[in-house]
């Protein structure tokens, strides 16, 4: 493709982004408002985490294909890439959006193409972006482009669902969809599909929003297992052997910047009309609360008054490094709320993020009475129990990502949320 590209957020979507372009010989501007997150990419130094991604960005910056600043310059092409929030209120925060498309409008020429990868409520490539757009002087629809094309990669595999995931792309008109296809299509192998703006901005909240309410479903049914003695990781693979049921799984709560954001979209433009999203949200948003007490209950079964959880993993999943939203800062606040002393431990989370971080598990782990398991980190099956001398051996994992038999093996109390057997 002979057209330049300058992608506006450099984070966990917009990096990677601009990454695999250059990889395939499109020359990127990349561009941040934090200085620190340029210079970190000039430097070919990762300011997230993501495998494959370094490779990818040495290749990038050392073939000249990208380069990074805090303004954007001219090109052919803008991706706008930046976080899209929520307040307090859970009402959707369009700024981030707003100012980033402020801020190339005046580097906007005839023919160019905006193109909004960030999730977002329907109606925002109308409502937001147009309304910034038109101050370019420019007709929107004949002479300036303008399109919606989320992501729809999940950390930790970003760059295999890149390339191999489709796309939805919604253009504000024919033209605009068309012209955006043959962006991607330099890299992507997925289907395309295209459509109009505001359908292809409902389509990636509903695919959030069906997850989010299937994992609440799983929460609801764990709940139901721990009543019948029942092991609901158990029943919901076999469940899942029928061809037509996909039931998600249970945990400590959903986390993420997209997950536990986006159906909050739904739920201010539905109002009263999305009973079962704001349901979903609101059991979803309850599991740290009852995990916490959950881990006070054997506590108490155990007769260990107050007592200290270890806690392991602080990212909001397995293998990553992102906190954003993550269920394990609502649980140790829950916990410290039952008068409860925490330490914790996450391989993937480098410095000193959490204040009751540890730097090693043996650190977190060694004069605890319950260790609590709150991200399914690959690490967290390889650990040895026989390592450590906790005060009380109990363990407590959220998301059945332990070597169950390793502990019972080495004298622990094995307790599994969604599974009342061994109580
Ligand atoms: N979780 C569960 N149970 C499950 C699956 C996940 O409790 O069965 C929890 C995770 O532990 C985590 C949260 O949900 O806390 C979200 O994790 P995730 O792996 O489901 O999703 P994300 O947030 O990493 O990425 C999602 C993906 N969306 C869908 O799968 C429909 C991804 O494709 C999107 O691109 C991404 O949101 C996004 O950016 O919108």
């Amino acid at each position: 493709m002979n057209k330049t590209i300058c992608v506006i957020g450099l984070g966990y979507i917009g990096l990677p982004t601009a990454v695999t372009f250059a990889n395939h010989g499109v020359k990127v501007h990349g561009v941040d408002i934090n200085p620190d997150a340029v210079r970190s990419i000039q430097e070919k130094q990762l300011h997230i985490e993501e495998p494959g991604l370094q490779e990818r960005l040495n290749k990038a910056v050392d073939e000249g294909f990208l380069t990074a600043a805090t303004t954007p310059i001219e090109a052919d092409v803008f991706i706008v890439a930046v976080p899209s929030p929520i307040y307090e209120d859970k009402t959707a925060n369009l700024e981030y959006v707003r100012e980033a498309t402020a801020a190339i409008v005046p580097y906007l020429k005839p023919g160019n193409l905006v193109i909004l990868e960030s999730t977002v409520p329907p109606k925002t490539v109308e409502r937001v972006m147009i309304p910034e757009l038109i101050k370019s002087g420019l007709d929107i629809g004949t002479e300036l482009f303008v399109s919606h094309s989320p992501e729809r990669v999940i950390p930790g595999r970003i760059f295999e669902e890149l390339i191999n995931n489709g796309r939805i792309i919604g253009g504000i008109n024919k033209q605009s969809a068309e012209l955006t296809k043959e962006v991607y299509e330099v890299f992507v192998k997925g289907p395309i599909h295209l459509t109009d703006a505001t359908t292809a901005e409902l389509v990636k909240i509903m695919e959030n929003t069906y997850r989010d309410i299937n994992i609440a479903f799983a929460n609801e049914l764990a709940k139901m297992a721990e009543i019948l003695d029942v092991n609901i990781w158990e029943a919901i693979h076999y469940a899942n052997f029928h061809p037509r049921v996909n039931i998600h799984f249970p945990g400590p709560g959903v986390g993420g910047h997209c997950i536990a954001i986006d159906p909050w979209f739904l739920v201010e433009l539905g109002g009263d009309k999305a009973p079962m999203i704001h349901l979903a949200r609101n059991i979803n948003a309850s599991m740290p609360g009852y995990t916490a007490q959950q881990t006070q209950r054997i506590l108490n079964e155990n007769k260990i008054a107050g007592g200290k959880v270890a806690v392991l993993g602080l990212a909001f999943k397995g293998n990553v490094d992102d906190m954003r939203e993550s269920p394990s800062v609502e649980v140790i606040y829950e916990l410290h709320k039952l008068g409860l002393e925490v330490t914790s431990f996450d391989p993937h989370i480098k410095e000193n993020k959490h204040p009751t971080q540890t730097q090693s598990f043996e650190e977190a782990v060694n004069d605890a009475d319950i260790i609590l398991v709150l991200t399914d980190h690959k690490e967290f099956k390889e650990y040895n129990p026989l390592s450590i001398t906790p005060n009380n051996k109990i363990v407590f994992d959220t998301k059945n990502c332990l070597n169950r038999k390793a502990w019972e093996e080495a004298g622990y109390q094995f307790h599994l949320l969604g599974d009342s057997k061994n109580k």
